[in-house]
């Protein structure tokens, strides 16, 4: 697509509040996982699992945009498509890119079979700068299964990194009655592989996320400091669910992790790290809708990507994000409160869908603080976020209306441990639908929200005994 025609299709959602205007998204239509981020001759390059066709999921392709930040695309053209006849030919599914001696290729899941049961590893390169890409005529590269895995399905999304000469690889997959699996492979040469040993295995006998009909889907596993952090978006075998992380040690190829921890507990999914040239780990995850099907083919496009996000840990192990410092460069008029004492819930002076909100509040004992964005004084409809100091968690409560007119609501608690003496900090990037939050750097809440009205679009200030020490608020201008 002609970047002008891309440009076209865009401004006919001008309209569309509930569209983000600085996140990336394609054009149209439905947009998944990214996949093959990757830094090449100082530009950005970031592949995502598109459907060309229409705004749900189907006949996935990769779709490809470039930026010189992070922050600004633009599209080019599709970059991978399902080859009739091939091992991918009912779809692309998701995968990485590394630099091969100077030759950017993609490694990726193809997918054939009505039920997308068969899935194996298949290989791509450029030899035009990242402008088309050619299958490696001996794809697949890995067909199959290591012994441990007796199901066919469910074998996907290669990470794959290099060490001294070698390359690794970890999959995504399951065990039968065992639940998720992360299998590692190694080789010299990206097309031929051995198989070594299940990196992670999922412990039925344990923990919320251990479920013995669990799937493991796009790993990701890297160094980072003088650890070894793997991610992994943890669907229950029925739907998709949360992203996961572990952070341990890798020896003699083993990995023993000795911290876990949740890494989103919204609508973030499929997350992909790559590393860039100023060795930052750089994180971009699927922001999921929280609508019906019909409502998604109604507005024409879904699925948006979350500002880009770079990873650290901190000294107790937590992994911490923060967006990317670029987005700053869109800040446009700010808005300060604060310092002040919080008695009661108020609406700010600020209305809007579109901006980026620093808040330091230091709550009480038995002290509530937090946040409501899209709300409306008429119907209360909102989401709020309010940190319960007393039993160190969020309450997230989202009020909305569904599209036959009924009024909804949701509650549930995200724990947040606060260190003694430490402040509550809460960073907001809100953008139409788009709700991102990251406390302290450790807490990632992603939120979609649908406000019936473009007016419904309050942010207030909840809480009491609690100070908010400040809160700045900038809106936000567009990519596009
Ligand atoms: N999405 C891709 C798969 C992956 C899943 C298919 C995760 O490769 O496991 O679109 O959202």
């Amino acid at each position: 697509m002609a970047f002008q025609d891309a440009l076209s299709i865009r401004q006919q959602f001008a309209t569309d509040f509930h569209r983000p205007i600085y996140h990336f998204q394609p054009p149209s239509n439905w947009m998944n996982d990214p996949n093959g981020a990757i830094q090449w001759q100082g530009t950005y390059h970031l592949f995502y699992q598109y459907n060309p066709h229409g705004p749900l999921w189907g006949d996935i392709h990769w779709g490809h945009a470039a930026s010189p930040d992070l922050i600004h695309w633009t599209d080019w053209p599709v970059a991978l498509a399902p080859t009739p006849g091939g091992p991918d030919e009912t779809g692309c599914f998701s995968g990485c890119a590394v630099d091969d001696n100077g030759v950017p290729t993609l490694i990726y899941t193809g997918v054939r079979g009505e039920h997308y049961e068969v899935q194996t590893q298949c290989v791509a390169g450029s030899h035009d700068g990242l402008r088309t890409f050619q299958k490696f005529a001996g794809n697949p590269v890995i067909s199959q299964l290591p012994p441990e895995a007796v199901q066919k399905r469910d074998f996907r999304d290669p990470y794959v990194w290099k060490e001294g000469d070698s390359w690794y690889m970890v999959l995504g997959s399951r065990i039968e009655d065992v639940g998720g699996a992360i299998f590692l492979y190694r080789s010299h040469n990206l097309h031929d592989w051995e198989y070594l040993h299940p990196l992670l295995v999922n412990d039925p006998a344990t923990g919320e996320y251990n479920v013995s009909s669990s799937i493991w889907e796009c790993p990701n596993f890297f160094k980072l400091g003088d650890k070894w952090v793997l991610i992994i978006s943890y669907h229950t075998g029925h739907q998709t669910a949360t992203v996961i992380y572990f952070v341990g040690t890798f020896e003699n190829l083993r990995f023993t992790p000795e911290y876990q921890g949740v890494f989103d507990h919204g609508q973030l999914y499929a997350p992909l790290s790559f590393l860039d040239a100023q060795n930052r780990r750089i994180l971009h995850g699927w922001l999921r809708e929280d609508r019906s099907d019909r409502a998604q083919r109604a507005a024409g496009w879904s699925g948006a990507q979350s500002i880009p996000r770079v990873l650290t840990l901190d000294a107790q192990n937590r992994l911490n994000s923060a967006p990317v410092p670029d987005v700053e460069r869109l800040r446009g008029q700010q808005h300060h409160d604060g310092p002040s004492p919080l008695t009661e819930d108020r609406t700010l002076d600020f209305a809007g869908l579109n901006f980026d909100l620093v808040a330091r509040f230091q709550p009480e004992a038995n002290g509530r603080c937090g946040l409501s964005v899209g709300y409306s004084p008429e119907t209360n409809e909102s989401l709020d976020i309010v940190f319960d100091a007393a039993r160190q968690l969020f309450i997230v409560r989202k009020v909305h209306f569904e599209a036959d007119g009924a009024r909804v609501t949701h509650e549930r608690e995200i724990p947040h441990v606060l260190d003694p003496g430490e402040v509550l900090t809460l960073r907001v990037l809100a953008d139409g639908s788009v709700v991102e939050l990251i406390a302290n750097g450790r807490t990632s809440i992603t939120s979609r929200i649908y406000p019936a009205q473009a007016g419904h679009n309050h942010v207030r200030l909840l809480g009491d005994h609690a100070q908010l020490i400040a809160l700045d608020i900038w809106e936000m201008s567009s990519i596009w």
